[in-house]
């Protein structure tokens, strides 16, 4: 393990002003967003999709620390024949795999998910590794509902992030270490705030058990959030506040960033939030976004899978990728954000 390279690359996915964007949707997510714009979701649409994105040089070279990838991208060429990986390198960003094989039912917690993928993982990673990959992600689904999240299923989805961890940095790939408490449901954000303060000392715990060197690693929590579903919603400043005072009780200041999901937050939510919490300060971490959807929603509406929308795909993606630059150095205002649309 080179610890020295580790804290590199970590540091690089957290540069101020900048994030990572996650296209790292699996076949059945992708095929999810293409249905809500009417694209099929067939390999060579997905490439294009995908290439139109990372050929947004100006936006990836200023706004984007690395990109996410799925298995299918990371070994896939641009129409051009450039591999996508090299594509990405060429605008400065750094890619990264997720190499999770998804959230599966837990036994005996109904309702309740452990992601899987932990077999074969270190021969994959050497693989990945081969074909460009400089950091990895794994994400672990907490469900807040009656009775639940479940000790079993904090418990064993920390201790898979962790192992997972683990083999990454035994192979020189930094993980990003994912558990997402969902904002799905109704409950209320103080109960969102006590179960991310669980999920994430429990998963600290296990990565100290591990031997993961926190130096080596960005953490990609989610923001403490009322439930979409909660009739009692909250301003911006409250998320900020209440996220920020869950991070400092659990997240060792060795860590050198936290990228923050966007978990189904309108993209200017999560911008504005991200902003509301860099604009508070004090904290020992970068803090910056790892957003799928906040990122590429306009973008995929702009698109529409017509080449003649390229152009206007970009500009959708590099506004958001700018917007969130600025938000990760507390600099966003509203009123930039409709100068600049
Ligand atoms: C891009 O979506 C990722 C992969 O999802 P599936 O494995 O379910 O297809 C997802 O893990 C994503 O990287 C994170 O949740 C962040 O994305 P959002 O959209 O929540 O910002």
């Amino acid at each position: 393990m080179n610890l020295a390279e580790l804290n590199r690359v970590a540091t690089a996915m957290v540069a101020p002003g900048k994030g990572l964007l996650a296209a790292d949707e699996s076949g059945g997510t992708i095929k999810k967003r293409f249905d809500a714009i009417g694209v099929e979701s067939t390999e060579e649409n997905r490439r294009d999709y995908r290439e139109l994105l990372f050929r947004t040089t100006k936006a990836m070279h200023d706004h984007i620390s690395g990109v996410i990838l799925f298995d299918e991208t990371i070994r896939q060429k641009a129409a051009d024949g450039t591999p996508l990986v090299k594509v990405i390198e060429q605008t400065g960003a750094i890619p990264g795999i997720k190499v999770d094989k998804g959230a599966k039912p837990l036994p005996f917690c109904p309702g309740e998910t452990i992601t899987e993928g932990l077999d074969g993982l270190r021969e994959r990673l050497i693989e990945y590794r081969e074909l460009g990959a400089r950091f990895c992600k794994w994400r672990a689904v907490i469900d807040i509902g009656a009775g639940i999240p479940s000790h079993d299923a904090i418990n064993s989805n920390a201790h898979a992030l962790a192992r997972y961890a683990a083999l990454c940095q035994e192979q020189d790939l930094v993980p990003i270490v994912e558990p997402e408490v969902l904002m799905d449901g109704d409950h209320t954000i103080d109960r969102c705030e006590a179960v991310t303060m669980w999920a994430l000392k429990t998963v600290f715990q296990e990565l100290y058990y591990a031997k993961v060197n926190l130096e080596g690693m960005v953490l990609k929590p989610n923001m403490v959030l009322p439930g979409a579903k909660c009739a009692t919603q909250v301003p911006d400043e409250e998320i900020a506040e209440k996220t920020i005072r869950v991070l400092k009780d659990c997240v060792p200041s060795a860590v050198p960033g936290i990228a923050f999901l966007s978990g189904g937050q309108s993209d200017v939510e999560a911008t504005a939030r991200l902003d509301a919490m860099n604009k508070l300060g004090g904290v020992p971490w970068h803090l910056t976004f790892s957003y799928g959807r906040a990122l590429q929603h306009a973008p995929q509406v702009a698109w529409s899978g017509k080449t003649d929308n390229v152009t206007a795909a970009q500009s959708a993606f590099s506004h958001r990728a700018e917007m969130n630059g600025l938000a990760a150095l507390g600099k966003w205002t509203a009123d930039i954000e409709k100068q600049a649309a």
